[in-house]
C-alpha cells in the first residue's frame, strides 16, 4: 500500500529544488528607478513607486520607511471610468518579468507622514519581499523625490 512510486519521487525531488532555488534568489530581489512625489507643507500622504525585479516569483507583502507612520500596498485602478484606489495584502512579483509601481497602477502608499519631502531628498524605504515558501527577506531602497507634478495620475488622487 502507499508505496512511494517513482513519480512520486520525482515530484518530491522537483518541489525540493524549487524550494531551494527560491530561497537564495530571494536576496537577489532588485529594485531600480525608485522615487516617492514630493509633498506640500502639512500632506499626511504620498505615493512611492519603482520597478522590482526577481528571479523567482516573489511577493512584495509589506514595506516601512521611518518618515511615515504606516506603509499601505495601494492599487489604483479604473472601475465605470473614476479611478479608484484600495489596499491589497500583496503584489505579485512574477519571475524574471517584475513588477511596476507607477502612478496609475500598483504604488506604496505612505500615510501620516512625519515632515515635509522636498524634492532632491533620498527616502529610505524597507521592502518585505516573501518567496514561496514563505521565507521573508528584507530589501532596501532609497527613493528620490520627484516633484510634484511628476508622473501625473495620483496627484488627482482622492483623500479619505
Ligand atoms: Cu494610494
Amino acid at each position: 500500500m502507499n508505496q512511494p512510486t517513482r513519480g512520486n519521487l520525482k515530484y518530491w525531488l522537483a518541489t525540493t529544488l524549487i524550494m531551494a532555488a527560491t530561497s537564495s534568489a530571494c536576496a537577489q530581489v532588485k529594485v531600480t528607478a525608485a522615487w516617492v512625489r514630493a509633498t506640500v507643507a502639512q500632506q499626511s500622504v504620498t505615493g512611492a513607486f519603482m520597478h522590482v525585479d526577481s528571479p523567482a516569483d516573489a511577493r512584495l507583502v509589506s514595506a516601512t520607511t521611518p518618515i511615515a507612520g504606516t506603509v499601505e500596498l495601494h492599487r489604483m485602478s479604473m472601475d465605470n471610468n473614476v479611478m479608484k484606489m484600495a489596499p491589497v495584502a500583496g503584489i505579485d512579483i512574477p519571475a524574471g518579468k517584475g513588477v511596476d509601481l507607477k502612478p496609475g497602477g500598483y504604488h506604496l502608499m505612505l500615510i501620516n507622514l512625519k515632515s515635509q519631502i522636498k524634492a532632491g531628498d533620498m527616502v529610505p524605504i524597507t521592502l518585505v519581499i516573501e518567496g514561496p515558501d514563505h521565507s521573508q527577506t528584507s530589501v532596501e531602497v532609497k527613493a528620490l523625490a520627484r516633484p510634484l507634478n511628476a508622473g501625473g495620475g495620483m496627484g488627482a488622487m482622492p483623500r479619505k
